[in-house]
């Protein structure tokens, strides 16, 4: 009898810890790549919501602040990704590709998942004037736990304007967007809690 009740207390516990949504925070303290010296400095904020009712919750939420981007490409666009390892050992480019648990090909943020990278994230707009980025956007994709987790991973920001993968004969296009040298990269890490008004909306 101990036994039986003993046995339902364990389910009822366990079946109320799998609802229950967790969420995951995690920041990437962006630096310039040692093969390509500059001096950009900047923060990438992560929060996710595991377990979240509505789909559209549990999206992850990403804040990037950047300062001090040279103006290397005349569109003020910089190509942003999550590459494969999170590794600096010899600059950005120990980074390798980008990161591809489906192998597919290149794409868009916007784009379906067999149309794009897990961590294809597009570009980021540059302030032209004070070399600044502050853009806040989700991705539907992108997972902050399970088994196609970022943490660990790099991220890197790139010094041109990524194609997004729309010259579908160019393999440059179809696997990096053409998005040139690595300006800054920096390793997702998981963290304590972020305030709220970290992330702006
Ligand atoms: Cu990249
Ligand atoms: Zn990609």
């Amino acid at each position: 009898m101990l036994t039986t009740i003993f046995f339902f207390a364990v389910l009822t516990v366990g079946w109320t810890r799998m609802r229950e949504p967790s969420v995951h925070y995690a920041v990437c303290n962006l630096r310039p790549s040692s093969v390509l010296p500059n001096n950009i400095t900047g923060t990438i904020y992560f929060r996710q919501t595991h377990g979240a009712r509505k789909r559209k919750d549990r999206y992850m939420q990403v804040q990037v602040d950047v300062d001090n981007v040279s103006l290397l490409d005349n569109t003020n666009k910089h190509g942003f990704h999550v590459h494969e390892f999170g590794d600096t050992s010899a600059g950005c480019p120990s980074m390798g590709p980008h990161y591809n648990p489906r192998g597919t090909l290149h794409g868009d943020i916007m784009n379906q998942p067999t149309d794009r990278h897990v961590g294809d994230w597009g570009n980021l707009q540059q302030d032209p004037v004070s070399g600044k980025i502050k853009v806040y956007f989700v991705d539907y994709l992108t997972k902050l736990h399970g088994p196609e987790s970022i943490l660990g991973r790099g991220v890197v920001l790139h010094a041109g304007q990524d194609d997004l993968g729309v010259n579908k004969t160019d393999p440059g296009s179809t696997s990096t967007g053409n998005s040139g040298a690595r300006l800054a990269c920096c390793v997702i890490a998981r963290s304590a809690p972020i305030p709220d008004d970290k992330f702006m909306p």
